[in-house]
Formats: C-alpha cells, sequence, structure tokens
C-alpha cells in the first residue's frame, strides 16, 4: 500500500450467481496484496454455490437484505465499519490492480474515485452499452456538472462520509448515479482515474431495459437535488409547439396573405414563455453550480 493511501478500507463485492467468475477476482485480490480481512463478499442469495465457493477460500461472505444491487451496498455499508470503502463487480471484469490507486486518492482527499474504464478489452462491452453510457454520462453531466466519462462503472471507491449520507433510495443499478449525484451536488470532492476492462465471465445481469430505468431514475434524482432546473426545462419543452405555430402563422402571412390571429397569439405566447423557461433554465444551473462550490468550501473549512 503506497504511503498517502487510506489505510482503513474494506473491498465490496455484490454478487449474485457468480460461482465461475468469484475464485479468479478472490485469487487477484490476494496476489494484489488486499488480505482477506479486507475483503467483504455480499450475496444476493445465490443459487449456484457463490457463498460456498467464497467461504472455502477463506472469504467473509454475508447476505445482502432486499434484492437487487444496490441494496447489496447499503448492507455492506451498514455492516462494516471502515474508513473507505472500494466497489468492484465479482465477475472478474475489474482488475485488482487498481485498488491502490483508488485508495490513494481518497487518501490525498477525494472523498469518491470513479474508475473510468478507458481500457477496454475486445469484445467486453457492446456498441448499444457504450453508446447508452455515453448518453447517461452526457445527460449527468449536464443535470449535475461534473464530467464523469463513465457513470455505470461498477469500480469506486468512498469514504465513509459520502456513503453514510446516501439514502440508498434508487434500486438495482441505479446506485452508482445516486451515489455520484449525491456526492457531486453537495460538495464532495469527486474524480476519476483511468482503469481497465475486462470481458466478463458468466452472465451478464444488465441489459438495455436498465439502462432506460437508469435514465429516468437520473431525471428523478434531478427532481431531488435541482428540482428548478428540471421545472423550467420542461417548461421550455414549450418552444417546440410555440416555434412552429409562428412558422406557420409567418408562412401564411407572406406566401398566401391569410392572418391567422388566435394562432398567432398561441405561438408568440407559447414561444415566449418556452424562452422564459429555458433561461430560467440555464439561471437555475447556475445557481446550483455556485452553490456547490460554496458546499466544497465549506466542506474544506469544516475539515
Ligand atoms: N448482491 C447482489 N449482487 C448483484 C445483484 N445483481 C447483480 N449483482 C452483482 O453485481 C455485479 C454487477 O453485475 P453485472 O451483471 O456484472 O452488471 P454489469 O457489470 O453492469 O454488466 C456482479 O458482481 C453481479 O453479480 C443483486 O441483486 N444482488
Ligand atoms: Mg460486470
Amino acid at each position: 500500500m503506497r504511503s498517502n493511501s487510506c489505510r482503513d478500507y474494506t473491498v465490496v463485492i455484490p454478487v449474485l450467481n457468480e460461482a465461475e467468475a468469484l475464485p479468479l477476482v478472490l485469487k487477484e485480490l490476494t496476489e494484489n496484496g488486499v488480505p482477506k480481512e479486507n475483503v467483504l463478499i455480499v450475496d444476493g442469495h445465490s443459487v449456484d454455490g457463490t457463498r460456498k465457493v467464497a467461504e472455502s477460500m477463506g472469504f467473509k461472505v454475508i447476505l445482502q437484505e432486499g434484492t437487487g444491487k444496490a441494496m447489496a451496498i447499503k448492507t455492506a455499508v451498514e455492516t462494516v465499519e471502515s474508513d473507505c470503502y472500494v466497489f468492484m463487480d465479482g465477475d472478474y471484469t475489474y482488475p485488482a490492480k487498481h485498488i491502490p490507486e483508488l485508495l490513494e486518492k481518497l487518501g490525498q482527499g477525494r472523498d469518491l474515485v470513479i474508475g473510468s474504464r478507458v481500457y477496454v478489452e475486445k469484445g467486453a462491452q457492446g456498441f448499444l452499452f457504450r453508446l447508452g453510457n455515453k448518453a447517461l454520462s452526457m445527460f449527468f453531466k449536464i443535470l449535475f456538472g461534473v464530467q464523469v466519462s463513465d457513470i455505470l462503472s461498477g469500480m469506486y471507491a468512498a469514504n465513509k462520509k459520502v456513503l453514510g449520507e446516501v439514502n440508498f433510495e434508487f434500486k438495482g443499478f441505479s446506485v452508482e448515479s445516486e451515489i455520484v449525484a449525491h456526492a457531486a451536488s453537495t460538495g464532495f470532492r469527486v474524480c476519476e482515474i483511468p482503469i481497465s476492462y475486462r470481458k466478463r465471465i458468466g452472465r451478464k445481469k444488465l441489459g438495455v431495459r436498465h439502462g432506460f430505468k437508469i435514465a429516468l431514475d437520473m431525471v428523478r434524482l434531478t427532481w431531488r437535488y435541482n428540482p428548478a432546473f428540471l421545472i423550467f426545462a420542461v417548461g421550455a419543452l414549450m418552444l417546440i409547439p410555440g416555434a412552429y405555430l409562428d412558422a406557420y402563422v409567418l408562412y401564411r402571412w407572406l406566401f398566401h396573405d391569410v392572418v391567422h390571429h388566435v394562432k398567432a397569439l398561441a405561438g408568440i405566447a407559447l414561444s415566449g414563455l418556452g424562452l422564459l423557461s429555458l433561461m430560467l433554465a440555464f439561471i437555475s444551473l447556475y445557481l446550483k453550480r455556485f452553490e456547490i462550490r460554496v458546499m466544497k468550501t465549506m466542506r474544506g473549512i469544516e475539515e
């Protein structure tokens, strides 16, 4: 372990039917100098003997409360007290060699460090996944003002202060978005490091359906952390029918010499309100950024 690293840490591995991949993951942890006592496996009631495999290798396994990945992470944080937590999948996709790098950033004063999958093994991520992840990350950047290149990454590290504040209200695979959204919008220091990513062993659980669910949950997260933006962003949608009506009325007047009074009024009203909403949405984003900067400074002063 490097000198200015977080020393009191737990590596949390949520698993659901990973009997094939988990032994490789655990072996690699040991090879990379992670003591067994620092690892906690959270099982989602697997039926393929995952628990047995891990226990026979001398690792600690607990059963999660409820269902889904989010509840597994919540269970882990509530069960084990550590200064820092590192999360990774049990499917042998995330190399253990990145754990010291993540912990080092926490030791240097970051609160949440995301492993961004930059070096991706051929065939490890499908085209749809990459597109969806890019879109979700961009969406996240607009909503929360932080540049996160890989919002769906399952390898990240956080200190207990951040995790203690997260509500874990968003189920399943939205847990990462919720943690990052909370950290980013309440002044915690978030950063990313480049990591590598391998092809999964065993069957994947995340599908296109989950992508839409995560996008919807991001809107719900916006409602929680920046409601003014959401309201005005929806209001700005009035620009679409407004502009359409304006164009139509103008066209009819110029080329057919017909004047539509009611349509003209409606068009002007809609586009006016839409523009106003758009401006207010920008202002609310700006104010939110300002609030985050203030909170960051205050957290610095507290420490
Ligand atoms: N405890 C628990 N682990 C889960 C659950 N769903 C998925 N996992 C684990 O969470 C990790 C990520 O799931 P995975 O299918 O690899 O999703 P992906 O990496 O996003 O494609 C894997 O280690 C899964 O075994 C669950 O409901 N409970
Ligand atoms: Mg995975």
